[in-house]
Order: structure tokens, then C-alpha cells, then sequence
């Protein structure tokens, strides 16, 4: 079994997507291990993002992640980090395959529905930030 962390992001939320996603999310597969909606901070999403902090978006993406309540969780499955990617779909949602949630519910790269972390030792750190309890 491993472990990774999602969000959804907050364009999907207000836009009523979560039921949504949460259904694919275990007709999936995944157990919800935690589950919590929420704000991000400024300072979090800068924390969250700090791999970013050199890229154009740096600014855009940290105000677009604070902008409005997201939900974050921790899920559980066998292969949880490339399954969660795959089930996501590409970064860009007019690039992700069809049926992936990005493309389903994302509108555009910049807001793109869900996040998912891209290896296990970014999911320690990402599950660590939010879940700080879980182990
Ligand atoms: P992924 O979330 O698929 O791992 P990354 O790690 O390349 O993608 O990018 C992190 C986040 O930054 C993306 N989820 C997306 O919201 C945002 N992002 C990536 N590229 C762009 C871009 N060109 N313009 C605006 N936002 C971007």
C-alpha cells in the first residue's frame, strides 16, 4: 500500500465538481485516509509550492491556490502516486486524456481541477504539511 496527497483545487470546488471527483476517487480504488476543506495561507501555498518559486506562474499559481476553499486529503492505495497522476491526467487539461478528471473538470493549466504529489518523496512532504498527524 502507499499513500499520496490530492487537493481539489479551488476552481473545481466552486464550481460544485467535488461530489464528483470524490465518487471517482473511490469507485478508483483509493481509501480516504483524511479528508478536510479548507483555505490555504499565503505562507502555505508558498511552502507547498517552493519548488515553483523560480517559474513565471510562481505568483499566479500561490494566488489562485488562496483564493477560495479547496479540499485536501490523504489517499491510500496500491501504486496511490502513479495512479492518482494517471487518474488526474496531463498538467494542461486540452492535453489530458479523455475521461481524466483535468480534463473532465480542469479549465485551464493554470487551474486545473486537482493536484496529486509526483513521487513519494514529495508525498511525505505534501502529507507531512496537511496531515502532520497521520502515520
Ligand atoms: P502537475 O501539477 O501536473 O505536477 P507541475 O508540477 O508542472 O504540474 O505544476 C504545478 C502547478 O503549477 C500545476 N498544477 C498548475 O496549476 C501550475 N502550472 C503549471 N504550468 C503552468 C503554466 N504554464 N501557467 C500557469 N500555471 C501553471
Amino acid at each position: 500500500m502507499e499513500r499520496t496527497f490530492a487537493i481539489i483545487k479551488p476552481d473545481a470546488v466552486a464550481a460544485g465538481h467535488s461530489g464528483d471527483i470524490i465518487r471517482l476517487i473511490e469507485l478508483n480504488g483509493f481509501s480516504i485516509l483524511r479528508l478536510e476543506k479548507r483555505m490555504i495561507s499565503k505562507a502555505e501555498a508558498e511552502t507547498f509550492y517552493g519548488v515553483h518559486k523560480e517559474r513565471p506562474f510562481f505568483g499566479e499559481l500561490v494566488e489562485y491556490m488562496t483564493s477560495g476553499p479547496v479540499i485536501v486529503m490523504a489517499l491510500e492505495r496500491e501504486n496511490a502516486i502513479a495512479s492518482w497522476r494517471e487518474l488526474m491526467g496531463a498538467t494542461d487539461p486540452k492535453k489530458a486524456s479523455l475521461g481524466s478528471l483535468r480534463r473532465m473538470f480542469g479549465t485551464h493549466i493554470g487551474s486545473n481541477a486537482t493536484h496529486g504529489s509526483d513521487a513519494p518523496e514529495t508525498a511525505a512532504f505534501e502529507l507531512g504539511l496537511f496531515f502532520p498527524d497521520l502515520h
